[in-house]
This record gives C-alpha cells, structure tokens and sequence, in this order.
C-alpha cells in the first residue's frame, strides 16, 4: 500500500473508505489535526469520528460483521434518497446538533431530552446483532446504543400506554422533502412489550463510534427481531399512545407491510418470497430464521396468528 504524507492528498481523493479503513491510523492525531484544519475531513461533514466509551453489551454473535463500508454506504434512508449511495453521499448538510428527543404521552413525567444526556443515560453498550430488511439482504452490525427500556422509565409510562409512537426528523435539508415519496415525516410504532424488550436498542453509534448521518444520527431505533424498516432513523419524539399508531410503510401500502413486520420465512411479502435472504458481502443465500434467530422474543407473540399479524 502507498501511503502518502497528508499533504499529497487532495480532498476528491479523500474516500469515507480510507477515513475509516485505516488512514486515520497511519496519520495519528498530527495529521488528523492538520487535516482538520484544512477542512479536509469528510467534505460535508456526514463523518462524525467521535469514539464512544463502551461497554460489551448482552448480545454477541459469531457471524461475520459487515464490513463498514457496506453498513454506511448500503442504506436506506428515503429523506435522502431511493438509492442506497445516496444517503452517504447527500445527507451531509443534515444538522444533528442541537438535537432533543421529546418523550411524550401517556406517562407521568413527559420530557425533552438533549443528545448529550441521551449520551449519558445509561453506560452504552456495543451490542452485535443480525439485521434484516424486508427487502431480502441482511447485515451484522456492532451497534451502540442503550435499552429503550431505560428511557421509558425515565418518563414512568401510565397503565392506559399500550404502544409508542417514533416520529422521525423531516428538515429542509433533506433532498427529498416535501416530494411524496412516504407520509413524511417517517413514523414507525411497537407495541409497548416489544418496546420495553430487553433487545430494543435506542443506537447511537455503530463500529464504536457515533453514527453517522446516513444510519440516523443522532439517535435511531433498532429492532433486531423485526425487519430494517421498523428502525425508525434520527428519532425526535417518542410518544406513549393507548391505540396501535400508524407506521410510515403501512400507511404507503397496507397489504404489503403490518404493524408487526416481525421477520418471519413463512410469510411472503406479497411480490416476493421472505424464505432466504443475501448477507451483504456473501454470494450464497441463507436461510431466514424466524424472528431474524431471536427465539427470545416468541412468548411475545403467544396466541397471535402471525400470519394474519404480519
Ligand atoms: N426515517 C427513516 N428511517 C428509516 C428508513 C427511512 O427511509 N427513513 N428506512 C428503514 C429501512 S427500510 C431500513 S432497512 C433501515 C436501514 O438502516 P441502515 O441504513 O442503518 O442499515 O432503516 C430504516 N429506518
Ligand atoms: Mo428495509
């Protein structure tokens, strides 16, 4: 490999890849700072590289973690875009600070909380878990993040709470607002069990570091059990509510996705079969697993036909 003294490089030549991968080894802290002060690093500053202190979390897999670069640049994020590229490369000027999230609704003590103490709530944990879109690929991701469950008893949720509502940022900034593409802004809801599940993550980061832009930074939901689109990105509000919400994907096309959207290999999406699915970086398809392996969740959904509770 060539490595060259920061000075040789130009900012077009400057990849997130050779950000991430390795580049920012070989530079240290001096170069790092000089290019900092060049305004070299990452033109639009959608690369964040603020480690986080972690702690391992509760859940670990042996599966191959997905490579970085696919995690950033794979994405779906439709404020962005309808290309996976696009995300990484056009939500840059998003601005994620300040930011507060509200908690709200049907609990005792309401409250809108900073990033940065959303940052200290609980210590974060790196968590590594399987993730699968409904549209047939799957990733293993080292997330960051804390239990949603931890912030729910901060705002102590009222008997008469059943479900949560998460209501997505929707900013000028984002090349696709105001076209209707989905019901902005992008809305996704849990039932209230489901959210207080030890596996449902409130992400702040991924790869020990914030996340950046294009996964929903600052702050997105992640639901390993269900499919990618239930992962509400750059989360403003949370709301306890009494009635199921309506969820961006179910308001765009009912019969295609549920409330539930839990990952399951017997029920089809109605244009095409749910039974394999492509890991990101594999030839091979692999089997689906019911609840994407998450065998926990089961007692969550006794009783309920979940094929009609798709
Ligand atoms: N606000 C918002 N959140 C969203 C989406 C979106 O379009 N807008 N896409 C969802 C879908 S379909 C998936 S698969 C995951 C992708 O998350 P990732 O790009 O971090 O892997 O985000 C989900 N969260
Ligand atoms: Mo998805």
């Amino acid at each position: 490999m060539l490595i060259r003294k920061p000075s040789d490089i130009v900012p077009s030549e400057i990849t997130p890849r050779e950000l991430y991968e390795g580049r920012r080894e070989f530079l240290g802290t001096a170069g790092k700072l000089a290019l900092a002060g060049a305004g070299l690093v990452l033109p639009g500053a959608a690369y964040s590289a603020n480690k986080l202190a972690t702690v391992p979390g509760p859940y670990k897999l042996d599966d191959k973690l997905t490579p970085l670069k696919d995690v950033t640049h794979y994405n779906n994020f439709y404020e962005f875009g309808l290309d996976k590229e696009e995300p990484a490369e056009t939500s840059g000027k998003f601005k994620t600070r300040p930011w507060t999230v509200a908690v709200e609704g049907l609990c005792a003590k309401p409250q809108t909380i900073a990033i940065e103490d959303l940052l200290k709530i609980a210590p974060l944990e790196e968590r590594i878990y399987r993730m699968r879109c409904v549209e047939g690929w799957s990733m293993v991701i080292p997330w960051v993040g804390f239990p949603l469950a931890t912030l729910l008893k901060r705002v102590e949720p009222l008997g008469s709470a059943k479900f949560v509502e998460f209501v997505s940022a929707y900013d000028k900034s984002m090349p696709l607002y105001g076209k209707a593409v989905l019901d902005w802004p992008y809305t996704e809801g849990l039932r209230l069990d489901e959210a207080q599940h030890p596996l449902t993550l409130m992400a702040v980061g991924l790869y020990g570091e914030e996340l950046l832009n294009q996964n929903g930074a600052p702050i997105r939901l992640v639901v390993p059990w269900k499919y990618g689109f239930k992962g509400a990105k750059s989360i403003v509000k949370v709301r306890l509510v009494d009635k199921m919400p309506g969820t961006a994907w179910n308001k765009a096309a009912a019969n295609e996705y549920g409330f539930y959207s839990n990952v399951n290999p017997d029920v089809d999406h109605p244009r095409w079969s749910q039974a394999t699915e492509r890991r990101i970086g594999e030839l091979l398809k692999r089997k689906t697993l019911m609840f994407n392996g998450y065998n926990e969740v089961a007692s969550l959904y006794a009783g309920m036909d979940l094929k009609k509770n798709f």
